[in-house]
């Protein structure tokens, strides 16, 4: 710390699924991160925050014991670990979901199906709480790493595991039959900040919301002829109205909106069948409202 300044620490994976989508946050939100050779701790421009490189597991409980002020991590450890942590911040990456998951042809009729049953994880505890919150009793067996092989291998009945496309429970002759809990990555933080850290985290965030506004959005710019503009206006729905500026051309304007990636090529198609032409597609750096 210079000059009694407050220096927000900020826990990040260290290395892993989350590690390069929390650093490119952190870079759109403006925040270099000093590229060290993988010390612990690295300063960062931008905003006075130092990034501290953990394991995911070990995020949770950093953050609650202020070795760390605040923490991007997946709510799924969240949720295991317990400790107290506020979620300040859902990131929308790192998507995932938590499902328990039997061997194709076990004959699963419903969640009754687990009584009794030798069940691996990773996650204990959110699987404890669930069989709890269903009157279930199942014998809950923790294992480290490669729980979907426990099956094939006689150490379980059925695995409790995260799942994103589904791929690994396929290629291990598993079906996923209960959703427990979705996943993202959250930006969590530890309650009773004092008053300096909390305005970094509100710029923090301030400035996470800016990037997220932006994302799947794209800067579409078109000459259209004037008599058409309403035209236009009725194909933009949703977001702010567009921005009409006079051409030199007399009975032309230009035309400026925002349109959501995923719709883009049909508005694009929309638009040029009103006379729209020259039509400019600009990446969306950020939406400051
Ligand atoms: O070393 P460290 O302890 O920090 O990392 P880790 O190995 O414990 O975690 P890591 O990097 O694998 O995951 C970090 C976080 O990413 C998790 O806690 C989740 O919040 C999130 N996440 C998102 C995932 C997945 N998607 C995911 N697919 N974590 C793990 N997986 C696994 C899944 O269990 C399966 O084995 O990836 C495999 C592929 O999944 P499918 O369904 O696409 O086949
Ligand atoms: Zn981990």
């Amino acid at each position: 710390m210079e000059n009694g300044e407050k220096i927000l620490r900020l826990a990040v994976q260290a290395k892993g699924r989350l590690n390069e989508e929390s650093l490119a946050l952190l870079r759109e939100a403006g925040i270099t991160v000093e590229e060290s050779k993988r010390k612990l701790v690295a300063r960062c421009g931008g905003l006075p925050v130092e990034v501290l490189y953990l394991r995911d597991d070990d995020i949770p409980q950093a953050v609650a014991m202020g070795v760390a002020d605040i923490g991007i991590v997946g709510l799924n450890e969240v949720e295991e670990k317990g400790y107290k942590v506020e979620v300040l911040h859902k990131l929308g990456f790192g998507a995932c979901r938590l499902s328990l998951a039997v061997p194709k042809g076990a004959g699963y009729d419903s969640a009754e199906w687990f009584r009794g049953k030798r069940i691996a994880t990773s996650y204990p505890e959110i699987l404890g709480r669930y069989f709890e919150r269903k009157g279930i009793e199942a014998e809950i067996h923790e294992i480290a790493g490669s729980v979907e092989i426990a099956p094939s291998v006689g150490m379980a009945d059925a695995i409790f595991d995260i799942v994103s496309s589904g791929g690994t429970l396929v290629r291990n002759g598993l079906t996923e039959v209960e959703e427990v809990m979705k996943s993202e990555a959250v930006l969590i933080g530890k309650p009773g900040l004092d008053n300096g850290k909390q305005a970094i985290v509100r710029q923090l965030l301030f400035r996470f919301e800016a990037v997220e506004r932006s994302r799947g959005l794209k800067y579409v710019l078109m000459n259209l002829p004037q008599d058409r503009v309403n035209d236009a206006v009725d194909l933009l729905p949703g977001l702010k109205s567009p921005t009409v500026l006079p051409l030199a051309e007399p009975g032309w304007c230009s035309l400026h909106a925002v349109i959501r990636e995923a719709d883009l090529w049909a508005r694009i198609e929309e638009l040029k069948s009103i006379g729209a032409e020259d039509i400019l597609v600009l990446t969306m750096e950020k939406m400051i409202p």
